[in-house]
This record gives structure tokens, sequence and C-alpha cells, in this order.
């Protein structure tokens, strides 16, 4: 019966046994799941956009072979992360819908342009070095499929963080002029690359019944610390300056201080209102018509395979 269920649910968790696709499990915790799964797929997808923008203009051959290989690599996180939401049973027909009509959401940082070649560099340095932070501890997060994508995800990740800080280090060797276009890249993406950890804990809907359920590991602040603290000497190490007049070694916390978020920003960007909300959802849109044919004529082929094996 149900209770013998949720007990037998519960008693897995507390001994942080995987919950697999055909256990049971609560309503709530699948519909947690495939929420979370589907944007970070989603995330993933829409975050091969702003990098992908700079493919044709990398600045030499190597360059350019190691950001579409990045790039390629995102669109992999995408395929397995759908595979994991699907084992809940989700459609990912219907996931992807959901992020073009706005009902799903992907994350914040990739509504901001990337203006610069130095931009390459700040993106994989902080936004794969801010979703490496969210992601090793999801590693062990409490359902199966998501913790074994994010293994190899993870391992991707921490390439993508050094080519993009390696990025970062060759300009401050450069001119004046390298050097303050990574100042500036830097300074365009800190404070985004803080808001993908999401709402403080004070504003979190759904962290403390996720952290119940082991499907998250730490808040989003707990995380967010982590990340400064990671983060800022890597930037001193190299020359560039945090663009943070609050920002403050904290002795007796053992922590950077940090100034306060735009919370109005990160609000206005999660419910559309961004600088490339639109433009994302429109090239999305476009390759999704502009792939039809492909998807139609892979259907008919199956199709009549399937057709001559039966006859
Ligand atoms: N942007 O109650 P919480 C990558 C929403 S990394 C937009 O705290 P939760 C790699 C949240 O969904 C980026 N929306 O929610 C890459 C919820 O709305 P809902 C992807 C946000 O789930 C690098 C509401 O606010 N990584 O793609 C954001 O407990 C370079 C209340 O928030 C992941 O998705 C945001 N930043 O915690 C790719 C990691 N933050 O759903 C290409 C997995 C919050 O009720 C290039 N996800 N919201 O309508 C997570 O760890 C969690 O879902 C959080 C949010 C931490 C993002």
């Amino acid at each position: 019966n149900l209770a013998d269920l949720e007990a037998a649910f519960n008693e897995k968790l507390k001994q942080d046994i995987r919950i697999e696709p055909k256990d049971w499990m609560p309503d709530a915790y699948r519909k947690t799941l495939i929420r979370q799964i589907s944007q970070h797929a989603h995330s993933e997808i829409v975050g091969m956009l702003p990098e992908g923008n700079w493919i044709t203009r990398a600045p030499n051959l190597r360059r350019k072979a190691v950001l579409l290989a990045k790039v390629q690599d995102e669109a992999g996180h995408g395929q397995y992360l759908y595979s994991a939401m699907e084992t809940l049973g989700a459609s990912r027909e219907e996931s992807i819908d959901d992020m073009h009509t706005g009902k799903a959401k992907y994350s914040s940082i990739f509504n901001y342009p990337t203006l610069t070649w130095a931009d390459m560099g700040a993106v994989g340095w902080l936004v794969d070095g801010a979703a490496i932070m969210n992601q090793v501890p999801l590693c062990r997060t409490s359902y199966g499929p998501y913790a074994r994508a994010m293994v190899r995800i993870c391992k991707e990740e921490s390439f993508h963080q050094r080519q993009g800080y390696e990025i970062m280090c060759t300009l401050m060797k450069g001119s004046e002029e390298q050097k303050a276009m990574a100042q500036d890249a830097l300074n365009r993406f800190w404070w985004p690359a803080l808001m993908m950890f999401g709402p403080s804990d004070a504003d979190s809907t759904h962290t403390q019944q996720s952290i119940d359920w082991k499907i998250k590991r730490h808040t989003n602040d707990e995380l967010r610390q982590m990340f400064v603290d990671a983060t800022v000497p890597q930037a001193e190490l190299i020359g560039l300056t945090i663009p943070d007049k609050d920002l403050k070694w904290n002795e007796e916390r053992g922590h950077y201080d940090f100034g306060e978020i735009n919370w109005d920003e990160f609000w206005q960007v999660v419910s559309g209102n961004g600088p490339c909300n639109a433009e994302r959802i429109a090239t999305r849109l476009k390759a999704k018509e502009d792939g039809m044919w492909v998807r139609e004529a892979a259907m008919a082929h199956a199709e009549k395979k399937k057709a001559k094996k039966a006859s």
C-alpha cells in the first residue's frame, strides 16, 4: 500500500540509495525532477547560442576547433539530460515546446549578449565555472539517471572552464586593448554569473523540499559563496578586478563578503525580459522549423523499415 511504498522511498533516500526509473516515487518528487532536469537541458541547448555566435570569428584555427568542440559538448549535455528526463515519463517534444512558449525556464545567463572575443573567455571561466560548482554536487543527486548523466557532464565542464580561463590568461598577457577587453567581459558577466545560482535562499521556493529529497545537496546561497571564494583568487592571479566594491575577505567567516545582487534584474531576465530572451527563443524556434524535414524523413524511414520487417 501507499504508506509502505512511501516508507521504502524514504528509507532509500536515508541510506543514499539512488531512486531508479521503475521505483515508486511521490508525484511531487517526479514533477520537481522533470522541472529541474528539463530546465537544465534547455539551458544546455540555449547555452550553445552565445558561444555559437563566435565560432566563425575565433581568432585562429586552434581557438576555433576548441570553441566548436565545446559548443558540441553542450549539445551532448542537452541530449543526456533530455534522456534522463524521459525516464520520468515526460515527453521531450512537449518539454521543448514549453520552453518555446515560456512555460519552462532556462538559465538566465544565456539571455546576455556575447559582444567581444573576450566574452568567450568570460563565459568559459565564469559560466562553466558556476555550472560546475552547481553540478558537481548533482553527481550525488538522489535520482539515478540524473546523477549518472552529471558525472560525464562535469568532466566536460571542467575542460570548458579551463579553456575559458586560458583565454582570459592569454588576453591578460597581451596588449592594453586586450587587457581592457578581458576586464570589460568580466564586468559584464560577473553579476549575471552570480545570478545563475538562483534566488537567495530566503526567496527560493523549491530549495528546502529539494534538499529533503536529496535532489539538491546545497542551497543556492551556499553554492554562490563557494563560487565567489574559488573565483576571486583566479581573477587576482591574472590582474583582473572583480566589479564589486563591497567584495572583501572576511577573516572571521573564512569567506568573501560580496555586494547585493540586483534581484530586480534577475527576475526581469527570468520572466522573459532580459536583453536577448526574445532573440534566443526565436533562434530555437527557427531551428525547430528548419529541422522539421529531417525529423519527418527519419520518422518515415523508420516506419518503412518497421513495415518491411513485419512483412
Ligand atoms: N535562471 O526555488 P528556486 C549550463 C527559477 S549551466 C532562470 O531556487 P530550484 C552549462 C527556478 O527554476 C545552467 N530561472 O529553484 C553551460 C524556479 O522557477 P520554477 C543550467 C531560475 O530549481 C555552460 C524559480 O526561479 N544549470 O547550462 C534561475 O530549486 C555554458 C525559483 O528558484 C542547471 O539548470 C536562473 N538562474 O533552484 C551550457 C543546474 N534560478 O521552476 C552552455 C540544475 C532559479 O518554479 C554554456 N538546476 N530560477 O518556474 C538547479 O540546480 C536548480 O534548478 C537551480 C534553481 C539552482 C538553477
